[in-house]
Order: C-alpha cells, then sequence, then structure tokens
C-alpha cells in the first residue's frame, strides 16, 4: 500500500517505515501520525513482520509536531479532538518490538515519538529536545512523562524548560538512547538489531517487552510478580523446550512462535 508521508518496506519480518516530509524535517502532521498509527497496526497484526524500525531522514528524525498545522487551533478544537490522543494510544497497543533509528533532528514530538519506540538506536548527528516552550506550549505526547523517566528530574526539567537540545553522546550518557553508531551506518545497525530480535521466538520477544513496559505502570513488588509470572507462563510454550534443549546440544534453536 502506498502512503503520502510514509515509505514502508517489508523484508525478512522486518517493517521498515521511514517519514517522509523531506520539506518539513518530518514535522508530524495529522495525515503522517493517521498513516503511521495505520502502518504500526497492520504490521503488528502482519505475520511477516516480527520486529519494526522507525527512521527518518539523515537530517531530522522528526522536527516536531507540525506547527503550520497547530498554529491556528483553539483549545476547543484540541480538546475536541483530543489532539494527539489516537497515535499517543495507538502505539501503547503494538505488541512487537518498535526500535526508533534517530538521525539529526529528533524535537518535540519528534522526540515523543522516538521515546514512545521500545528503544532508540541514535546516530552521532541525532539532537533530541523538547523545545515546545519557545511556541508557548509544553510537551504533548508524553515528553514530560517518558523523559524524566529516561534521564531524571533534573535533565528532563533543564530540557523542558530552557527547550534546549541534547547531543548524542549527551543522549547515551544519561540513558535515552541505547546505542550511538556513525550516522552513515545507522540504518545497517538498527536492521542488524532488528534482525537479532527476528530470530527469537516472537512470543518471547513480545512477553519480554510486556514485562519491561509493566516496570513503567506498577509498583516494583507487582512488576516483580508479573514478570515472574510471565517467566513461569514460558515453560507452556514450545519454544521453552526448543531454546534450552538447543543450548545443550549446542546448535542453533529453531522457534517456531509456539
Ligand atoms: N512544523 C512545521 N514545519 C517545520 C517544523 C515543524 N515542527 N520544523 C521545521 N519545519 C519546516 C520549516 O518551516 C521549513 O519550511 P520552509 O522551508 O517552508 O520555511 C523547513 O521545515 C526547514 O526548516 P528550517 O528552515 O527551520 O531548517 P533549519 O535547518 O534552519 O532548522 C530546526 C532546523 C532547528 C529543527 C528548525 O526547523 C526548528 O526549530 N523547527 C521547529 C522545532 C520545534 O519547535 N519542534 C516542536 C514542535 S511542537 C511539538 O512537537 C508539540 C508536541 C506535542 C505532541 C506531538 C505529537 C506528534
Amino acid at each position: 500500500m502506498a502512503y503520502e508521508t510514509l515509505i514502508v518496506e517489508i523484508e525478512d519480518y522486518i517493517a521498515l517505515i521511514k517519514l517522509n516530509r523531506p520539506e518539513a524535517l518530518n514535522a508530524l502532521n495529522s495525515k503522517m501520525l493517521g498513516e503511521l498509527a495505520t502502518v504500526l497496526q497492520a504490521a503488528d497484526a502482519n505475520d511477516k513482520v516480527r520486529c519494526i524500525v522507525i527512521t527518518g531522514s539523515e537530517k531530522a528524525f522528526a522536527a516536531g509536531a507540525d506547527i503550520k498545522e497547530m498554529a491556528e487551533q483553539s483549545f476547543v478544537d484540541a480538546y475536541t479532538a483530543n489532539l494527539f490522543g489516537g497515535i499517543s494510544d495507538a502505539i501503547l497497543e503494538i505488541r512487537k518490538p518498535i526500535i526508533a533509528a534517530v538521525s539529526g533532528y529528533a524535537l518535540g514530538g519528534g522526540c515523543e515519538l522516538a521515546m514512545a519506540c521500545d528503544f532508540i538506536i541514535a546516530a552521532d548527528t541525532a539532537k533530541f529536545g523538547q523545545p515546545e516552550i519557545n511556541l508557548g506550549v509544553i510537551a504533548g505526547f508524553g515528553g514530560s512523562q517518558r523523559l524524566t523517566r529516561f534521564v531524571g528530574k533534573s535533565k528532563s526539567m533543564d530540557m523542558h524548560l530552557t527547550g534546549r537540545n541534547m547531543d548524542a553522546a549527551e543522549a547515551e550518557r544519561c540513558g535515552l538512547v541505547s546505542r550511538v553508531v556513525p550516522a552513515k551506518s545507522l540504518i545497517e545497525e538498527a536492521m542488524k538489531a532488528a534482525t537479532k530480535i527476528t530470530e527469537k521466538s516472537l512470543i518471547t520477544a513480545m512477553a519480554a517487552k510486556e514485562a519491561v513496559n509493566r516496570s513503567y505502570e506498577t509498583t516494583l513488588r507487582e512488576g516483580l510478580l508479573f514478570e515472574r509470572r510471565l517467566f513461569h507462563s514460558m515453560f507452556a510454550t514450545e519454544d521453552q523446550k526448543e531454546g534450552m534443549a538447543a543450548f545443550l546440544e549446542k546448535r542453533t534453536p529453531q522457534f517456531r512462535d509456539r
């Protein structure tokens, strides 16, 4: 299927979604956010997809929500339409792993989109920021909540209150991104990581994602119990038998997602 604002390729069990509004540094307009939610839902339901990668261009992952589209909105417009509620909820429902491969600007909604993915691989050119305060608004797609959990209160406040950007080295140092790679090999490295994930049992990868995400939602004690029960349930899968047998027989496991 062709999209107006995205380029989507599915190959070797990886859905590579490229944000594609180069004329606006991939500013997230309603068309793009609608298409993104549709593509993510389709990828989650597609047996030919075991991992999703979202990326942008070399210059910009995404420079935020589309300011031209937002400029004339009233409170009533934003509230009635539940502005950005659609993508915010949609991405939470995706059960397959999602990697954000970020080069260049990831600002405002762009930073928030990257943080809503399961982990971020950054090019050494990446710049993260929540500059909404310069526009007379605040983050609206998780920035104040997710950035604070990633980097702690002090740095999150600094980012939200001064509107400054953080470069890739700082983002790695403070745990916002999982790794930094040279810009020219960003997609290659993201696809390598995605390929590693596609080689696992999908049911186990989904359970791992669910367990990690639960740590954001609950107390430590409840989270530990949730993890342990999920861990117990893994013993009902054929892939647990296969994974452990393969280790003992010194061979590569053949997972069947069962
Ligand atoms: N919205 C609309 N258009 C944009 C945006 C944007 N966020 N960012 C860049 N563009 C456009 C520019 O207007 C310009 O278009 P034109 O050529 O027609 O004038 C084109 O992209 C190229 O941009 P620049 O000429 O500005 O490029 P520079 O290299 O000089 O600067 C910057 C790059 C620093 C990234 C600069 O473009 C910039 O500051 N952009 C705005 C960044 C920003 O403030 N982002 C936050 C937006 S608000 C937001 O994200 C709210 C989040 C709420 C939830 C979001 C859910 C998805």
